[in-house]
Formats: structure tokens, C-alpha cells, sequence
């Protein structure tokens, strides 16, 4: 019997699509990211911006009683703020726009503490629209921290000044595009003027701000990309301390604990004790922000000029964050011309360099890359070459029921190498629980090891390897591993 032509091609294609439509994707694992949290990881790195009255103080808290008068920059630049970002590296920038001292950097009608009473502008200025325009004319995302302690506001510890709490929010999530956090400090309560009676006002925590009714109907609501940061979410955790550090072994999944003697958990209301390291397998996805200051305190202090964290420093917190499955987010003061110090740029700028080069060379790219195996032998959608595509959700899968797998890299020649990244395809959850880095030297031998990968996992070792042959190997509880990048590198200086 004669087949035609065309029925003979669409019998081809049918067996060639037959034979991949038996690989079946693996199955996601355990708790996973929203769309908003994968647009999170995807940034690594954002500042905090704090200028307020309390930088013409001299302050870190400010009582809520200094004059508006005060707040004068003599040479506000919002672009060159953001601008320092960028080289940096930042993607991203969160104005304080309103800290525990309660005045408003922009034009609020919620409360007469605010910008307009300021010389800055005649009255005019509208600080957070400067930033939000920086940022979008820069191609940094935006985003605002509004403290929930006010020590300016006379309602303060009433139901009308959570009202004013939600109107202030509504405001700065309708006037300035599209945000990608919202950030909410867990400091609460204590001491301050509340309109003049210098008194000390304390509230519950766990009643008093109805945070489910503020986050569902007005940050879901009204800024759905927005990630809410607090010290249990919901969208992104505190990692626990102040120093831009997760723990090394750090998991994107959190189930969090109330407080010792506590029922409830959101900011300033969680058991921080595993804030650091997340909880394996946990609840919900719920990675961590690893928040510090570039200098000593957030706010500008004159006397702190020759203590900026040095470009070496930032980079070894960027392996303690984002090299942590993390984002970083660095804390910049501006002085009160409203301008970083030179000091301050030249820092960002250096280290911006530093990220540059050791990164733009991946020696993954030049080796010959072998897997231990290649789920349903399918090549073109699971084979080792999405290792080195740098697209984050294509990867590398073995088949299920294989829990354990390795790659090796081969070169002609020896290549020097002391940073090793890998992520996973965090789409499918966070699979991986050991790593184990060898060279072969007639036998394979252990150089450095890992427990959790997520969204990326540096290695930095202690001395520059030089080899011909690396394998890295990795295990993982679920049906199978789906790693999306081994990428090889040499640390530059500069
Ligand atoms: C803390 C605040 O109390 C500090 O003043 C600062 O804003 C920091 C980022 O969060 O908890």
C-alpha cells in the first residue's frame, strides 16, 4: 500500500511529538511563588531611601515634634540618588515616606504634618513623586515604606488614626504607578509628641491595626504587583537582623510562629528565631529581605562620613543575601543638601563595577557539559544546555524517581574559577537540599558544599581553583532536581 506524502509527514510528526509528549514536566513541589514574588527574585538588590526632618536633626528616631521648617534640602536630586543606585547595580529604590516621626514627604491631606508646610518648594514639593519620577525615567521599580507608628500624630493609639493610616496608604498607592513593595516596620508604639502631650502611648499589636483588612482591601487591591514586606509577610519576610545577612542555610519557605506569649503573627508580632533561615518545606513561600544600612544609621550623620561600607564589604554581603536565595536592600541616607556624599557614590559605583565584571565572564560557557542524566533523554527541553541560558524558569531536569544528579564541566585547558552560582527553577518550588562541589584530580575531591539552592546560590571559595574538571552534584526530596543554572566565576577586584 502506497501512504501519501502527506499523510506520511503527519505521521512523523506525530511520532517525533509521541516521543517528548512521554516526558511529562515534573510535578511542582511544596509552596511556590506568586508572579509578584518571581518579579522580586528577579531584582536581587533595592535601596531604602530615608530623608526626613529627622536627617536636619541629626536623629535616627524622630520625636514627631520637629518643626517642617526644618526641612530644607539646598540641593535636592533626586536623579542623582537614584542614579547611584543604578550604578550600584539596585534595581529598585523604596522612599520612606513617612517614617515613626509621622511627617509626610508628600502632600497628604490625611494630616498638616507634611511637605507643604516645608520651605522646600514654597510648599510646593512632592518628594515621593520625585523618587517615583527618578525611578520610572531611570528604569528602577518603586516602592514606599508609610511607618504605622506615628509620634507626631495626635489620634495615635485610636481607631480614627488607623483610618488616617489606610487614607495615607490609599494616597500613595493611587498617585505614584505601579509599586513593587510596600513595606511595613514592625517598630510600634513607645514615647513621642502625639500633637503636644509628650506622653508614652502603647497599643496591641495584634488587634490594633487590622493588618488583614488594610493589606486585602487596599494593597491587593489597589497595588496587586506590590510585594507587602513585614516581618512575616505576607509576601516577603524580614530575615531577622539588621545586617544584610541570611543564614547559609536559607529556605524561601517560612511557616512563621507567634511571639512567645503571642496568638498572631505580622510586623512586630513573630518568633524571628527562624527569620534567618527560613523553614524547610515550610508553609508558604515567603523569602527573605536581608535589610542594612550602607553606613552605621539610616539617616545621614556627618560623623559617619568615613564609615560607608566599602565596595568589598557590599559584596560580601551580596553572597550573604542575594547569594542566599535573598534580596538585598540597602539603606541610603542622603545628606541635608538631599544628595548622596561623594563617599556614599563612590562606594555604590565601585562595587557596581565589581558586580559587573566578575559576572560578564562565565567559564560554565566554555566547558563541555556533561549531566549524569537527561530526563526522557529529551535534550531540547531538559538537557544541560538550559544550565547556561540565563533564563532563570528553563532548566535541567532529571527523570522522577531520580532524587540525586550531577554535572560535570570540562575544559581543554585549565581555567581558574572561585564563584560558583546555581539557581533553581523556582517555579517548582524549592527542591534542592545538598550540593557538593569536586574536582577530579584521579579521584574525585570535595571542594565546597551547600545545603538549600532556591532562586541562586553562591559559593564563593576560599582560594582560586585551578582545574580542568569540575562536578557539581545535587540531591533533592522531591520526584526530581530542576536546576536552571550552573554559572562559573573568577572574582574581579574591580
Ligand atoms: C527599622 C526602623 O525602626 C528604622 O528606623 C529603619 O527605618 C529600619 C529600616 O527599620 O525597624
Amino acid at each position: 500500500m502506497r501512504i501519501p506524502h502527506s499523510a506520511l509527514s503527519i505521521l512523523i510528526l506525530f511520532l517525533a511529538l509521541g516521543v517528548h509528549a512521554q516526558v511529562k514536566s515534573p510535578a511542582p513541589y511544596g509552596a511556590l511563588p506568586s508572579t509578584r514574588q518571581l518579579a522580586w527574585h528577579e531584582l536581587d538588590m533595592y535601596v531604602l531611601v530615608h530623608f526626613t526632618p529627622t536627617t536636619f536633626e541629626n536623629k535616627e528616631w524622630g520625636y514627631g515634634d520637629a518643626d517642617p521648617k526644618i526641612f530644607n534640602p539646598t540641593d535636592f536630586s533626586a536623579e542623582q540618588i537614584v542614579s547611584a543606585a543604578k550604578a550600584g547595580g539596585f534595581r529598585g529604590l523604596i522612599f520612606v515616606s513617612k517614617h515613626h516621626d509621622g511627617f509626610c514627604l508628600w502632600p497628604t491631606a490625611t494630616t498638616p504634618y507634611n511637605i507643604s508646610k516645608s520651605p522646600w518648594k514654597d510648599g510646593k514639593g512632592d518628594m515621593v513623586g520625585e523618587f517615583a519620577k527618578a525611578c520610572k525615567v531611570q528604569g528602577l521599580k518603586f516602592g514606599v515604606y508609610c511607618s504605622p507608628w506615628d509620634r507626631n500624630n495626635p489620634a495615635y493609639g485610636t481607631y480614627e488614626y488607623v483610618k488616617t493610616y489606610r487614607a495615607q496608604l490609599k494616597e500613595l498607592y493611587t498617585r505614584y504607578g505601579p509599586l513593587f513593595m510596600s513595606w511595613h516596620d514592625g517598630a510600634n508604639g513607645g514615647d513621642g509628641y502625639y500633637g503636644g502631650k509628650r506622653e508614652t502611648r502603647s497599643i496591641d499589636r495584634s488587634t490594633y491595626y487590622g493588618w488583614d483588612t488594610t493589606w486585602n482591601q487596599l494593597t491587593r487591591k489597589l497595588q496587586p504587583g506590590a510585594n507587602i514586606f513585614s516581618d512575616a509577610g505576607w509576601d516577603v519576610r524580614w530575615v531577622g537582623n539588621e545586617d544584610g545577612a541570611a543564614e547559609g542555610e536559607s529556605w524561601a519557605t517560612f511557616s512563621p510562629k507567634p511571639a512567645v506569649g503571642g496568638t498572631k503573627v505580622g510586623p512586630g508580632m513573630v518568633d524571628y528565631s527562624e527569620s534567618p533561615t527560613g523553614t524547610r518545606n515550610g508553609k508558604y513561600w515567603m523569602p527573605a529581605e536581608c535589610d542594612v544600612a550602607l553606613r552605621p544609621g539610616w539617616f545621614y550623620h556627618p560623623d559617619q562620613d568615613d564609615k560607608v561600607k566599602t565596595p568589598e564589604k557590599l559584596f560580601d554581603l551580596y553572597l550573604r543575601s542575594v547569594g542566599r536565595g535573598g534580596c538585598l536592600d540597602l539603606g541610603l541616607s542622603p545628606d541635608k543638601r538631599g544628595r548622596l556624599h561623594d563617599n556614599d557614590f563612590s562606594s555604590l559605583k565601585a562595587f557596581g563595577n565589581i558586580l559587573k565584571n566578575t559576572f560578564s565572564f562565565d567559564l560554565a560557557a566554555t566547558a563541555i557539559v556533561k549531566a549524569s542524566e537527561v530526563r526522557g533523554k529529551n535534550e531540547k527541553d531538559y538537557g544541560t544546555g538550559k544550565l547556561k541560558d540565563r533564563d532563570r524558569y528553563s532548566y535541567w531536569a532529571t527523570n522522577d524517581g531520580m532524587s540525586e544528579g550531577s554535572v560535570t564541566f570540562e575544559w581543554n585547558t585549565a581555567v581558574d574559577l572561585d564563584l560558583i552560582r546555581m539557581r533553581e527553577n523556582i517555579k517548582l518550588g524549592q527542591r534542592v537540599k545538598k550540593v557538593t562541589v569536586s574536582t577530579w584530580d584521579g579521584a574525585w575531591k570535595e571542594v565546597a558544599s551547600a545545603t538549600s539552592v532556591g532562586a541562586c546560590r553562591l559559593i564563593a571559595l576560599d582560594h582560586p581553583l585551578r582545574t580542568t574538571c569540575l562536578r557539581i552534584a545535587f540531591a533533592t526530596d522531591a520526584p526530581c532536581l530542576a536546576v536552571s543554572e550552573v554559572g562559573l566565576f573568577k572574582r574581579s577586584s574591580k
